[in-house]
């Protein structure tokens, strides 16, 4: 049962990224479409958004953990229920995407997300001279990456707002619903029983 006491399916997305990168801008802009100012997150936000997915109405609840050095040993806490990992980069600052990939490569390592879905944000695409969707996607060496697990990288800007609604719809299309999980389940444990009782003669 989600925390609104509903039997609406509630999944967890964890907006993680570099300080700087833009993710409570977008948090936001995504709750209450407006470009609210913000200041370095220590700890975290978190916000519900509504959604609907397969024709079912269903809850997002997303985390904005703080991306600064010290705030980015606290990222594991935050691993455990994510559904899908949406990872901010700021696409106007070459000096950090080293640093950016790195973290995303450590954040990935984690065996709690082991095939969750990523979703790229390249942000602050408004930025004169921000890096286009394929140099990110060349940076970020998402081949690798895509091998995995399911992956999209969406172009965006958390301050005007263009693409962030495509990157809520990309999130919702990709996460996988808790049921969709049973489900696989019973369909694994089916699928065994039916090969059992197949091959017993
Ligand atoms: N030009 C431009 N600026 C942006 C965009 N998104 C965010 N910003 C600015 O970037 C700065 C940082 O944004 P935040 O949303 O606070 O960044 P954050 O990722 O939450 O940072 P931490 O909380 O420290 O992890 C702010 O000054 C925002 O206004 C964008 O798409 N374009
Ligand atoms: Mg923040």
């Amino acid at each position: 049962m989600g925390l609104r006491g509903s039997k609406q399916p509630e999944v967890q997305v964890l907006l993680l990224g570099l300080d700087n990168a833009g993710k409570s801008t977008l948090l936001y802009k995504l709750k209450h479409n407006a470009c609210v100012s913000t200041v370095p997150t220590i700890g975290f936000n978190v916000e519900m958004l509504d959604a609907k997915k397969n024709r079912k109405n269903i809850a997002l609840t997303v985390w904005d953990v703080g991306g600064q050095g010290k705030m980015r040993e606290h990222w594991k806490s935050f691993h455990q229920d994510a559904a899908a990992v949406v990872f901010v980069v700021d696409s106007s600052d070459m000096d950090r995407l080293e640093e950016a990939r790195r973290e995303l490569e450590n954040t990935l390592r984690s065996d709690q997300l082991r095939g969750r879905p990523l979703i790229l944000l390249a942000n602050k695409q408004d930025v004169n001279g921000a890096l286009t969707v394929t140099e990110i996607k060349d940076r970020f060496n998402m081949k690798k990456i895509g091998t995995t697990r399911d992956w999209f990288v969406q172009p965006c800007s958390a301050s005007t707002g263009v693409g962030v609604e495509e990157a809520f719809r990309r999130v919702v299309q990709m996460v996988k619903l808790p049921s969709d999980t049973v489900a696989m389940k019973d369909n694994i444990k089916e699928t065994v029983h039916y090969i059992r009782s197949t091959t017993r003669h």
